[in-house]
């Protein structure tokens, strides 16, 4: 009976170590700054501030009179790293849906939002942001038969059969915030976008920023000044998001960035001034926006040096 007991604890703890190891195994080298940190200069730049890097190659055009560029220090990314990690007080998940606004579930710690068209990589976003926490489930597009797969894997799961998001999809970063990935605009976008989207935009109380995603290899297109105006028309302040910028050529980078920066002067009021270039498979810029989120939404006060 002693030896019985003995070779079921035996079994127990070697089942918890070996759930332990897979939790572990299943983060990506690069969801955590700390690894980051370990790299060489030129790579932690790259990845930590992909715009500062860029601006090595031209004269940034964006004009830093009335507006303070979000630039923290290493330690501040750290810290704000230490929110998108899970643990027993601070459960990072999936929370709800919600295919019309009074169906929101009603929150009131501050909330962020991801907008953009279909396939311009918003739920990769949230996946590459929550890499901290493998376990929350977030529905990315499923990858077109003969098309190279460019998320990894591990980001795809059973739900992404079902394809482009047509819901608002709720995450709850523990009571400090909460992130909501909107459906796409534009092709395959639902009959009912406009209404949902519209009106969680101007309703929502707590909703302290909206990230709107813009295809890095293509820069903004008519769908995207479609969305730009629809903002500006509401006065919500919203910040762009520079995506997929693995797969863009250096020089076609430079030029969507110099462009996007100028549209931002010349035509936008309730535009954040400075880019925010991403790849969720890369990694490069996450770490930034992570900071910029806990900032945005009241979780990290950034006092000068
Ligand atoms: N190379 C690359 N591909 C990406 C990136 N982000 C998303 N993708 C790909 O773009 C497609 C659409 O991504 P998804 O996040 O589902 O777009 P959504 O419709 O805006 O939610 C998928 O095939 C992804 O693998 C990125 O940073 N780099
Ligand atoms: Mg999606």
């Amino acid at each position: 009976m002693f030896y019985l007991q003995k070779t079921r604890k035996f079994f127990e703890a070697n089942w918890l170590l070996r759930r332990c190891a897979a939790t572990w195994k299943s983060l990506p080298d690069k969801a955590s700054f700390a690894n980051i940190l370990r790299m060489d200069d030129k790579t932690l730049t790259k990845l930590t501030f992909p715009l500062q890097d860029l601006e090595k190659y031209y004269v940034s055009n964006v004009n830093t009179e009335n507006f303070r560029i979000f630039n923290p220090s290493l330690d501040y990314i750290q810290w704000a790293e230490l929110l998108f990690k899970p643990s027993k007080d601070h459960e990072i998940d999936y929370f709800s849906s919600a295919i019309r606004m009074d169906h929101a579930p009603l929150l009131s710690q501050p909330e962020v939002c991801f907008i953009g068209r279909s396939n311009v990589g918003k739920s990769c976003l949230l996946k590459a942001l929550f890499s901290l926490a493998p376990e929350v489930e977030v529905r990315v597009s499923k990858t077109p038969v003969g098309v190279v797969l460019e998320c990894p894997p591990s980001q795809l799961d059973a739900g992404a059969i079902q394809g482009h998001t047509k819901k608002l999809n709720f995450f709850k970063v523990g009571k400090r915030f909460t992130m909501v990935d909107m459906p796409g605009y534009g092709y395959r976008a639902p009959q009912d976008f406009s209404e949902m989207v519209e009106a969680y935009l101007q309703e929502r109380k707590n909703l302290k920023r909206t990230f709107l995603l813009v295809d890095g290899v293509t820069g903004i297109q008519e769908v995207d000044n479609t969305a730009v105006e629809m903002l500006e028309e509401f006065g919500i302040p919203y910040v762009l998001v520079l995506t997929k910028i693995d797969r863009a050529p250096k020089g076609l980078l430079l030029k969507n960035v110099l462009a996007i920066q100028d549209f931002v002067e010349k035509q936008t009021q309730g535009c954040f001034p400075q880019l925010f270039p991403v790849s969720s498979v890369e990694f490069s810029g996450i770490y930034l926006l992570r900071c910029f989120i806990a900032h945005v939404t009241g979780n990290l006060s950034i006092t000068e040096s």
